[in-house]
């Protein structure tokens, strides 16, 4: 009897979670009252596996009319799948993914005009020639065909990340209210990197969806180095989310060390302090603010241990209670589903992890649909892996 009181009890309560606010005096006090969504109940939720079958799913995109598509990291397959659960597998050449450890078939984007164009984007692995160590990280453009059978690339709109091994390769991808691309990247295990502007590598980029060229207003637009043009910001670790709120604010997620994963806010031009040591030493400070001039404190960090944070986005609707407005934020280590207000002015105020997003096992994407309800990829593997649809009840 007991057993199930507690049972119930675990079920209807949402759970906090650990989490760390930023140490600056400007984090939230005591006198400090709550917003008006931090007072509403956060609701219930209902939560469905819509599509199954499936082997580490990195992400999934609505592309209209109840559809979606959805990339396989390992398998380098690309599915177009339906909310009742169809799947049918689109052909393009996934010989060229590169796939090795962390990197394979990662983000997905499509475009805001795709019932005209069937233009999507992705984020992944290519292999470059025939060599061993002949493969780079790239962010291609595609077009749909109208039976949704076939995708034909475009376009390279931007490549040469950095690789190593496969670890730390990013990648994602979001089209920002401006139209621009903007693409968080991972330092692939190499310590020069993040903080190398002369490198693609540990950094927020921001180009042309359309040319693949450098967006005009980014901090470096004259840069004699044409990466360095690309440059939104840097010294980042392993960018896995990226979000952009009702306000304009863009945000980044990334994985910590053996601590500290963040979330920052991104400011163009800011430097996020990851600089590990010789021989890619990790243990130094996620921001490291001895490094010479200013970095960038996160707005979160996990703390001790790390939930392995990946991807994010921002919770939109009355009927999200005390959840709208929060920023989504899937992990995978931890295995649930962050949900973390920020106030108006981005300080970290408190976070929920709900016990129905507790069940699932490591979660690496989160998707707002433009009703509101939320799409979660889970990443488990064995084929055992799922698209979860995410509603308040
Ligand atoms: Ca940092
Ligand atoms: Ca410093």
């Amino acid at each position: 009897m007991r057993a199930i009181s507690v049972l119930l009890l675990a079920l209807l309560l949402l759970v906090p979670v650990p989490g760390v606010a930023d140490p600056s005096p400007s984090t939230v006090s005591a006198s400090s009252g709550p917003e008006a969504g931090a007072r509403a109940q956060p609701p219930a939720l209902r939560v469905r596996r819509m599509v199954t079958a499936l082997d580490v799913p990195w992400d999934v995109q609505p592309v209209g009319g109840g559809r979606f598509l959805v990339t396989e990291r390992d398998r380098a397959r690309l599915w177009l799948v339906t909310r009742r659960g169809g799947k049918q597998r689109v052909r393009f050449p996934s010989r060229k993914v590169w796939r090795s450890g962390e990197t394979g078939l990662a983000s997905l984007e499509v475009d805001p005009g795709f019932a005209r164009n069937r233009r999507f984007y992705t984020c992944s692995g290519w292999r470059t020639g025939r060599g061993p160590a002949a493969h780079d990280v790239r962010v291609n453009a595609w077009r749909l065909s109208p039976d949704g059978r076939r995708a034909k690339r475009l376009r390279t709109l931007v490549a040469g990340f950095p690789t190593s091994t496969g670890r730390h390769a990013g990648c994602r991808l979001l089209i920002l209210g401006d139209g621009s691309l903007l693409v968080g990247t991972g330092d692939a295990a190499r310590s020069r990197v993040p903080r190398d502007l002369r490198s693609l590598g540990g950094k927020t980029l921001r180009l042309d969806r359309m040319t693949g060229e450098p967006w005009p207003d980014n901090p470096w637009p004259r840069a004699r180095n044409e990466r360095k043009r690309y440059v939104f910001t840097y010294g980042h670790r392993n960018v896995q989310g990226l979000a952009e709120r009702a306000d304009g604010s863009l945000w980044s997620v990334e994985h910590g060390p053996h601590h500290d994963d963040e979330v920052n806010r991104l400011r163009p031009g800011g430097d996020y302090g990851w600089q590990p040591g010789p021989g890619y030493d990790e243990s130094v400070p996620m921001t490291d603010h001895s490094l010479p001039g200013r970095q960038v404190r996160a707005r979160w960090r996990s703390g001790k241990p790390t939930l392995a944070t990946s991807g994010a986005t921002f919770v939109h609707g009355e009927r999200w209670g005390a959840l709208d407005g929060t920023l989504a934020v899937a992990a995978l280590k931890s295995s649930r589903l962050l949900f973390l207000r920020f106030d108006d002015r981005g300080r970290f105020q408190r976070s929920w992890a709900p016990p129905a997003l507790r069940r699932h096992g490591r979660l690496r994407s989160v998707t707002r649909l433009g009703n509101g309800d939320l799409l979660v990829t889970t990443s488990n593997g064995s084929g055992r892996d799922a698209v979860l649809l995410v509603r308040p009840r």
